[in-house]
């Protein structure tokens, strides 16, 4: 095994999986079940406050919709660079992230040195061109670029968006209740097309010296993250004990963590768990990340459940555009702030 980070303190083994990152039935929810809101709830939020991880199972996405964005993924990826260079990314981090140009500078799960051996195709809600929030060029709320020359490509990529989308949203009232708020609490946040965005990655297998990742230990800024994955491993995540484990790939099932978003919300109730990606052998992998975040122009606040005399709210309310803005800008290049910001929010 080689030398690094995730294998220095490592937790192995399907046990210690099962035992520290549950496998979370949405079936009866999905049913409407009676008391599986609650039951649900309740599972949730043990994942929640324990480990920030979970897997889904029963969780309604259709196979078919999974494989072909995971096919368009390999595909787009092996586009030649220039034409993925036509689809740059934009300055709301919409379109195509080149290899070794971010770096987890937000992070301070581990100083990150060395910028990000992945390369990522971001999309969002698909707005038209004459969509009022564009014309106005209302941040966050643009359109996404596509390539000219992979007929099937947008369509395959937007009804997994879609599909996972609608994930998301039907997650939020178990989750509310988890928070300790009514169903439909966060309904408001999450309104009108809340940030929602997916990222096709393309990691080539890590060139190991020092201090080299597919992806540096992170956080998420998300509310919520949905992971797919494929046979190849190389995540890894930090459990609260300081070990390193590697989540093996369970069929039928998504892989969700909590992002810093859920996190500041119940005021660190809920974990935001570091996690990073190396890839070890000769394979190139790919995955497919969705960050399921409340509408950029909603206020983040952390929730009455959530407070009390003995541990009053740790976090100002911020508007999300705000919080947005300060992570781009920590941890992508090609932002304007780019190292001119003053970065307030770090977890
Ligand atoms: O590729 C993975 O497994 C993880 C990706 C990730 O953590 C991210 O994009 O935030
Ligand atoms: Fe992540």
């Amino acid at each position: 095994m080689k030398e690094h980070l995730f294998n220095r303190n490592a937790l192995d083994g399907p046990a210690a999986t099962e035992a520290q990152i549950p496998i979370i039935d949405l079936g009866p929810y999905f049913r409407s079940e009676s008391g599986a809101l609650g039951q649900l709830a309740d599972e949730l939020k043990d994942a929640c406050t324990r480990v920030g991880f979970f897997y889904i199972k029963n969780h309604g996405v259709p196979d078919e919709i999974i494989e072909n964005a995971f096919a368009q993924n390999r595909r787009f990826h092996a586009e030649p660079i220039e034409n993925k260079r036509k689809l740059k990314l934009d300055q709301f981090n919409v379109g195509f992230l080149e290899i070794n140009t971010s770096t987890q500078a937000h992070s301070t799960v581990h100083k990150a040195t060395k910028p990000n051996q992945n390369e990522s195709f971001f999309v969002s809600h698909d707005r038209p061109a004459d969509h009022p929030d564009r014309i106005n060029q209302i941040a966050y709320r643009g359109g996404n670029y596509w390539p000219g020359n992979l007929p099937g490509f947008r369509e395959g990529v937007m009804s997994y968006f879609h599909a996972l989308n609608d994930l998301g949203q039907r997650m939020l009232a178990p989750i509310a209740v988890a928070l300790g708020v009514l169903p439909d609490g966060l309904d408001a946040l999450f309104s009108d097309e809340n940030h929602a965005v997916l990222r096709l990655l393309h990691y080539p297998p890590t060139k190991l010296e020092d201090n080299d990742f597919g992806a540096g230990p992170h956080t998420d800024n998300s509310f919520l993250t949905i992971l797919a994955r494929m046979e190849v491993p190389g995540l890894a995540i930090k459990l609260p004990s300081g070990e390193w484990l590697k989540p093996p790939l369970i069929e039928g099932t998504f892989l969700v963590n909590i992002g810093n978003m859920m996190r500041r919300m119940s005021n660190d109730k809920f974990l935001s768990t570091p996690h990073g990606v190396i890839v070890e052998g000769d394979e190139d992998r790919y995955s497919m990340a969705y960050f399921h975040s409340p509408n950029p122009y909603r206020m983040i606040k952390v929730l009455e459940s959530c407070v009390s005399t003995d541990a009053p709210a740790k976090y100002e309310p911020a508007l999300y555009a705000d919080l947005i803005a300060e992570f781009f800008a920590a941890n992508y290049a090609h932002q304007k702030m780019h190292g001119k910001m003053a970065i307030e929010n770090r977890y």
